[in-house]
């Protein structure tokens, strides 16, 4: 149990804290001059449910260890604790939701304060602390934690958040791995955005929890309330909080002392000691103890967090609190986005015991002697090893990647033997990789290379078919040393375990190379959990394939069509789309550098910002195409990463450029050998990247403009020799508009092909027939936009 006097120096930061977030929101939306006339916002109702329960994780439980996802609404909270560390600035708390100011969500990337987790987007910080543990678990499984304590990873949810699904899917893949160390704490206001929420809640919660093996701790009565429910007369006013109805209990919440005090004593009046109990208390007295709910009591509170310290198992902490504690709009069903009135905020700052002027005074109005209060602030466990982003030394990566020169394969094929071959050398890198995929290891070409790795798990697991000596491709056990997360089919747990696995370096200090594997179109299924990696600038590798409709017998629903766009416009991610082997292997090779770069000025070559780093998707095909026999020159390789190069240069006097990318490679070489005896000096240009050619191209136009007159992207000095007239036919199996600018880089008219409505079973020929991406089709096209005699090889179709 902590002593009084640290009690009591809790209990005034908690009140410094909702002073100081209520303050930062009410200086953006009512002092500070917004020149939109918008309303800027700020969650004051939202904010101040989490403020007991984060003063007592921050200033009293949290080791440096421990890992915090902040609930996005409780983020003036947060900033307002960091503030009193010294971690967080009065200017950005001034500006707090204004240009680089203190962001309205928490951010890893925006914000100054070590923000452990971003959140925003309400469920996946949730699920993201879940994902770290188990980082965690196999940091330490591989032997690099050395003797680092253990943290937990821990997240505030809201109670209507916890409609989210993705919260579930993550819960389900937890219990498979044995989760520990998490911490989830329900900030059980009771309330959503919109209203008050479902009666009964926690016990669907409690239940759900139970079932996947959590501790379960429910918080609702403060030592207040327990202490009177001691007193005679007690356990009907137990029973009657026990059995009043959300909506009820947020009103009179509202409404304050003297409703409580009429309607108690209309339900409780004349029963002898409870009607006792209820009138020896003033209005105000009456109003605490009502309020004295576990998310608000700081005894109940630090005993509750001190007992789960002392075991590893996931915990669920279901903390009663009310929107809007402490504030005058304490329990309003529409308080999510009410705000102190200035004249309100006024009367509360004298009852908080602040001077006109020093609201920003991080002592004003504190009933603990300032140096007291200084000497705590400095003892506080969580700040005693300074910052909390960690940096981990670059894995080497080798010259060149190796895969076995097969006349013909796929790109898929190859990603397989590429990582096979990783796999059987001692190559440093290869111990820092880790694979992961929801339920499609095998179908994505992972097998060998989890044939050879193993797969993991904090405990070992034999695989019976192997020790039954029944034949199998596939070795499928399970260790500690494993380097495979096998993952359920859930695409929203795929890309948070890479947003975690992604993270470590920062996190934990020991650099991991991710890589996640799933079916193209169900990037989709997860967009929202990619974003969020993106956002939070973990490092991973997507790979994603098959796609498009070159997987044409499993027809519309497994067909991708907007997946290029989706990597052409997600920021923090490079995307690639490469037609061979080879160019997987430069490609490869260059992301795993890429994954581990952390700051720097743009390339002057590319104008790329590939110091910078970042995430890379690479969307593949199960397609099977004849390999190029040729060298891998440096300025190849360099073309490659940029993301295209010539296969066929265009002579001086050129009717017509195909520009194609990825698996119509093959339609594209054959409409142009098909087109060179009817069109001049025809060029083939292979295009590895849509995305990094249309980001160097957009950087060095941004560059002109700000005055630097010699910038010039990649494909502006590819396609500067191109003469004007010449037309551009782009091919890919995949939405038109990925190439469809790059008719506007020197002008020349352009004609893109590519598939825009959902497919259907068949074979590759009849689909790319059917949408005009096979030769046949881009010679038409050509045609129409490079006039001149009839191509002979174009037949009616
Ligand atoms: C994915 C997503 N959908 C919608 C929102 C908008 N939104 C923000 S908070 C909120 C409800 C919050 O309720 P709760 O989680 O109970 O937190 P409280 O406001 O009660 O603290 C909603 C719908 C969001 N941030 N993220
Ligand atoms: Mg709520």
């Amino acid at each position: 149990m902590a002593d009084a006097r640290h009690l009591s120096i809790l209990k005034e930061l908690e009140r410094k804290v909702l002073w100081l977030s209520t303050w930062t929101i009410h200086n953006a939306n009512h002092l500070r001059a917004n020149e939109d006339g918008m309303k800027i916002g700020g969650h004051q109702a939202s904010s101040a449910s989490l403020s007991t329960i984060l003063a007592a994780l921050y200033f009293s439980v949290l080791r440096p260890e421990d890992r915090v996802a902040v609930k996005p609404h409780a983020s003036p909270v947060y900033h307002a604790i960091q503030y009193l560390f010294g971690r967080q600035t009065r200017e950005k708390l001034e500006n707090f939701r204004g240009y680089k100011g203190a962001q309205s969500y928490p951010s890893r990337t925006k914000d100054i304060d070590d923000v452990d987790f971003s959140t925003g987007s309400v469920g996946l910080g949730v699920a993201q602390t879940l994902f770290a543990s188990l980082v965690q678990d196999y940091v330490k499984a591989h032997g690099w934690m050395k003797d680092a304590p253990e943290g937990r990873m821990i997240s505030l949810v809201g109670d209507a958040e916890m409609d989210e699904g993705n919260i579930f899917e993550a819960l389900l893949e937890g219990w498979k791995h044995g989760i520990r160390n998490t911490w989830w704490i329900i900030d059980y206001n009771r309330q959503s955005l919109d209203a008050v929420i479902r009666e009964g809640l926690w016990q669907r919660f409690e239940a759900l929890f139970r079932n996947f093996g959590w501790d379960v701790v429910v918080l609702k009565h403060g030592s207040l309330m327990q202490a009177a429910f001691k007193e005679p007369g007690g356990e009907k006013l137990r029973d009657w909080i026990d059995s009043c109805p959300n909506q009820l209990y947020s009103a009179l919440t509202y409404q304050g002392g003297a409703a409580w005090r009429k309607r108690l004593l209309d339900d409780l009046g004349d029963q002898g000691p409870v009607t006792r109990l209820i009138e020896k208390r003033s209005d105000e007295e009456l109003a605490e103890l009502m309020a004295n709910l576990g998310g608000h009591d700081l005894p109940s509170l630090l005993d509750a967090f001190e007992k789960a310290r002392q075991h590893d198992r996931p915990v669920c902490f279901l903390a009663y609190t009310i929107k809007g504690f402490g504030l005058p709009l304490a329990g309003h069903k529409d308080n999510h986005s009410g705000m102190l009135t200035p004249s309100q905020m006024e009367a509360w700052q004298k009852t908080q015991g602040v001077r006109p002027g020093h609201e920003w005074d991080k002592f004003e109005g504190l009933k603990v002697p300032q140096a007291e209060v200084e000497r705590f602030l400095s003892a506080v466990p969580f700040i005693q090893k300074g910052t909390r982003c960690y940096t981990a030394p670059q894995v080497p990566v080798p010259e060149k990647l190796a895969f076995p020169a097969n006349p013909a394969m796929s790109t898929q094929q190859g990603f397989g033997f590429i990582l096979n071959e990783l796999a059987r050398s001692d190559n440093p890198l290869a111990s820092r990789i880790v694979t992961t995929a929801p339920d499609v290891t095998v179908s994505t070409n992972l097998g060998a290379w989890v044939n050879r790795r193993g797969l993991y798990a904090r405990e070992s697991l034999v695989d019976t078919f192997k020790k039954e000596r029944i034949p199998s491709t596939y070795n499928w056990e399970f260790s500690p040393s494993g380097q495979h997360i096998e993952l359920g089919i859930a695409e929203m747990n795929l890309f948070i375990v890479l947003s975690a696995l992604g993270l470590s370096h920062s996190l934990f200090g020991e650099r991991i190379l991710p890589i996640g594997t799933l079916y193209d179109p169900f990037i989709y299924r997860g967009a929202d959990a990619l974003n969020y990696a993106c956002y939070q600038d973990a490092r991973f590798m997507i790979v994603a394939t098959p796609s498009g409709v070159t997987l044409a017998p499993e027809g519309g629903a497994h067909q991708s069509i907007g997946t290029p766009l989706v990597g052409m416009a997600q920021d923090g991610l490079a995307s690639f789309e490469p037609a061979f082997v080879d160019e997987l292997a430069v490609i490869m090779r260059w992301a795993f550098d890429y994954m581990q770069r952390e700051g720097g000025e743009p390339d002057e070559r590319t104008w790329l910002r590939d110091e910078t780093g970042g995430s890379v998707y690479l969307r593949l095909s199960t397609r099977n195409l004849e390999q190029p026999q040729r060298e891998m020159t440096p300025e190849l390789a360099d073309d490659i990463r940029a993301g295209a190069y010539w296969l066929r240069k265009p002579g001086p006097n050129a009717q017509v450029v195909v520009a194609y990318t990825g698996a119509v490679a093959p339609e594209a070489i054959e409409a142009v050998g098909l087109m060179a005896e009817d069109r001049r000096d025809i060029g083939l240009l292979a295009i590895t990247s849509a995305d990094r050619l249309n980001a160097g191209w957009t950087a060095a136009q941004r560059a002109r403009e700000r005055g630097l007159v010699h910038a010039r992207s990649h494909v502006e000095r590819l396609l500067g020799d191109v003469p004007p007239h010449c037309g551009l036919v782009t091919v890919i199996d995949g939405h038109p508009a990925t190439l469809a600018w790059m008719g506007s880089v020197m002008g020349h008219r352009t004609r893109s092909l590519g598939v825009e409505h959902f497919g259907q079973t068949g074979t590759v020929k009849d689909l790319y027939r059917h949408f005009g991406i096979d030769a046949q089709g881009i010679i038409a096209a050509a045609e129409m936009i490079a006039p001149g005699r009839p191509m002979r090889h174009l037949r009616a179709v």
